[in-house]
């Protein structure tokens, strides 16, 4: 049977336009851009469309996240160092009534304390993590099954 079609929001927070130039030792060679590409072939696969977006300003993902009620059925999100400072996407993902995957090309708990803490985690319905560029699909596939779970 044909899975049902769904609209996926992928929201990246500040620097991440920088990748493949940025500490690739930490975040590797890929590109935004290659990323966003692997996303969309992967996507079709699995029956979803997305939106691919990147924002520096944290008012701006919040009013992404605000706006993605009742147009997507789920969000995948790298806040980047918003993650570790803000209660305002915290709130606005509090909001929303979709599944949100949060994701990170590297692996926070491993790097410099102020990394150890997430404000999206506790709203998340969960964290993937370290695996690069590979993250983004992984979350994907995560967000394709609990879909399909929720019928
Ligand atoms: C990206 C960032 O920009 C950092 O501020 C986070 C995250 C980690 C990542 O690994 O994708 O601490």
């Amino acid at each position: 049977m044909p899975k049902q079609r769904h609209n996926i929001l992928i929201l990246n927070g500040p620097n991440l336009n920088m990748l493949g130039s940025r500490e690739p030792e930490i975040y590797g060679i890929q590109t935004l851009t290659d990323i966003a590409n692997d996303c969309e072939e992967y996507a079709g696969e699995l029956g979803f469309t997305i939106d691919f977006r990147q924002s520096n300003s944290e008012g701006e993902l919040v009013t992404f996240i605000q706006q993605a009620r009742g147009a997507f059925s789920g969000l995948v999100i790298n806040a980047g160092a918003y993650t570790h400072t803000s209660v305002a996407i915290h709130d606005a993902i509090k909001i929303l009534e979709i599944p949100v995957i949060e994701v990170h090309l590297s692996n926070p708990q491993a790097r410099e304390a102020f990394r150890h803490h997430s404000y999206i985690s506790p709203v998340a319905k969960g964290t993937i993590c370290g695996f690069g560029g590979h993250g983004y699909i992984l979350a994907l596939n995560a967000l394709r099954s609990l879909l399909d779970d929720e019928g």
